[in-house]
């Protein structure tokens, strides 16, 4: 029997400017992904900071949290067997450019622009998924996410 995980995905500014965020989500669930919860929101340049702490520092950061804080995104709980990897295989590379050259059909490479504007967010790991709904769905209690009720409890959003 397969086991339901789940992931956070992000629609980054650029994919929901340029009129995709529908698309995105028809091919996720296209790709067997639930689409569990989603809201849309604007991040603030101190919860875009924290999103990314662990790049602090790094030459692109600045650029990261001004793209990421340019407008709405949207935010998704995604359900699948093996979310967190099956949905970064989705998202494809980090660098829209080279993800065009790998893996053309991927989601950065059809929806992203370069290294930093590249469309779509994918937790790295089951804790990293943890703590990313928890940062974009605070209203969504833990123990909610477990069981049968998890489904009914997320749609209810
Ligand atoms: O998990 P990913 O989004 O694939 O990659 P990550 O967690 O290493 O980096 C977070 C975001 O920061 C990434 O989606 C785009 C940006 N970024 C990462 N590395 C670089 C970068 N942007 C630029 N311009 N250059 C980089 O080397």
């Amino acid at each position: 029997m397969s086991t339901l995980e789940r992931t956070l995905g992000l629609i980054k500014p650029d994919a929901v400017r340029a009129g995709k965020s529908r698309e995105i989500m028809q091919l996720a669930e296209l790709s067997g992904f639930q689409l569990l919860a989603k809201k849309t929101l604007q991040l603030s340049q101190e919860r875009a900071e924290e999103f990314y702490a662990e790049h602090q520092g790094k030459p692109f950061f600045p650029g990261l949290v001004g793209f990421m804080t340019s407008g709405p995104l949207y935010a998704m709980v995604l359900g699948r067997e093996d979310a967190v990897k099956s949905w970064r295989g989705l998202m494809g590379p980090t660098n829209s450019l080279t993800a065009r050259e790998q893996q053309p059909t991927c989601l950065r490479a059809l929806y992203g622009t370069n290294g930093t504007q590249n469309a779509t967010h994918g937790s790295d790991s089951s804790a990293s998924a943890n703590r990313e709904i928890a940062f974009f769905f605070p209203e969504l209690q833990p123990d909610a996410l477990e069981g049968p009720e998890a489904t009914a409890t997320y749609l209810q959003e």
